[in-house]
């Protein structure tokens, strides 16, 4: 019995892994409405989180282009020249 709960502890675990894994390879850095696709609208949203401190999109951890831990008008730019070459 106690290696049947290992077993279950060990699958939950390596479970848990794998659909960490998929869900960070799942959407590109920039699509902070998780429609697969970098689109004006993810630029307005991250206008809008910069501009009026109010994040309009869910996934605005997907809008920190450069990776400094936080969302500036550098991430917008970034995401605006994205969407003007329809990168999806
Ligand atoms: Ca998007
Ligand atoms: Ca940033």
């Amino acid at each position: 019995m106690k290696n049947a709960n290992k077993i279950l502890v060990l699958s939950l675990f390596v479970l848990a892994m794998l659909s960490t894994i998929v869900s960070a390879e799942s959407f590109r850095l920039g699509d902070v409405n998780h429609d697969h696709r970098i689109t004006m609208t993810d630029a307005y949203c991250v206008r809008d989180a910069v501009m009026l401190r109010q994040p309009t999109c869910e996934f605005m951890e997907n809008g920190d282009m450069n990776g400094d831990g936080l969302i500036t008008m550098i991430d917008y730019s970034m995401v605006m020249d994205l969407a003007k070459k329809g990168i999806y």
